[in-house]
């Protein structure tokens, strides 16, 4: 008699700037992993499609304000609400691509230079989220950045903003592990292999890091 372990999924997150290429790196990504026999699914934060999505989304096309530790509340609320699935599928063996993620979150709030609202302050509702087990950062100049189509209409898509994020993505990650930083200033196929690749030496980590962690 054989009895099946099924070999959890692993949790994936890609982050950085408006116009790094986060998304198009996450359908290629998806393929790469597909046609290696993986199951996966893409989730991207913020989730747009749920009741706090929706208010995220309003605030985010400048349709609605709010304070700021309120709506940083919001895009965290919205991590929490989706993160039992997360673990439900990662659990059931399927690897879950995650489009933005806590860095982001605490990052974009911490740049508003709001004084009751450090990188510190920003980071403590997410702790105890699903933790990945790789963060992929697509790292790009203020001048590749530039050179690609400049910014949409929604808040925080504009040169000032872009460049405190910009410098504490920095200093965040001085302080996290399992983050690799890809230089995403070059072409799609580059930044491809160089993600691939990290994702492949995470897989063959997994067993040793065991059960899905918690974010600290
Ligand atoms: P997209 O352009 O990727 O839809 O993001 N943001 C995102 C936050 O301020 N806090 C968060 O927790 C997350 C996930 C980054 C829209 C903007 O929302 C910002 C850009
Ligand atoms: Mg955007």
């Amino acid at each position: 008699p054989t009895h099946s372990l099924t070999r959890r999924g692993a949790l994936i997150v890609v982050e950085g700037l408006d116009r790094a290429g986060k998304s198009s790196q996450c359908e290629l990504l998806q393929s790469f992993l597909r046609e290696h026999g993986r199951a996966v699914k893409y989730i991207r934060f913020p989730d747009r499609s749920t009741p706090i999505g929706k208010l995220i989304d309003s605030y985010l096309r400048g349709s609605a304000n709010q304070d700021d530790h309120s709506i940083h509340l919001l895009f965290s609320a919205n991590r929490w609400e989706i993160a039992k699935s997360i673990e439900v599928d990662i659990a059931s063996g399927i690897t879950v691509i995650v489009d933005r993620y806590s860095y982001s979150g605490a990052v974009y709030s911490a740049a508003k230079a709001n004084p009751t609202l450090s990188l510190e302050w920003a980071w403590q509702p997410e702790i105890g989220l699903p933790r990945p087990d790789i963060c992929l950062f697509l790292s790009i100049s203020a001048e590749e950045t530039a050179k690609r189509g400049g910014f949409g209409a929604e808040r925080y898509e504009n040169e000032a903003m872009q460049t405190r994020v910009r410098d504490l993505f920095r200093s965040l990650f001085d302080r996290q592990e399992d983050v690799e930083v890809i230089d995403a200033g070059r072409s799609l196929e580059e930044v491809s292999r160089d993600m691939q690749a990290a994702v492949t030496a995470c897989f063959d980590r997994l067993d040793a890091i065991g059960p899905l962690r918690a974010m600290e």
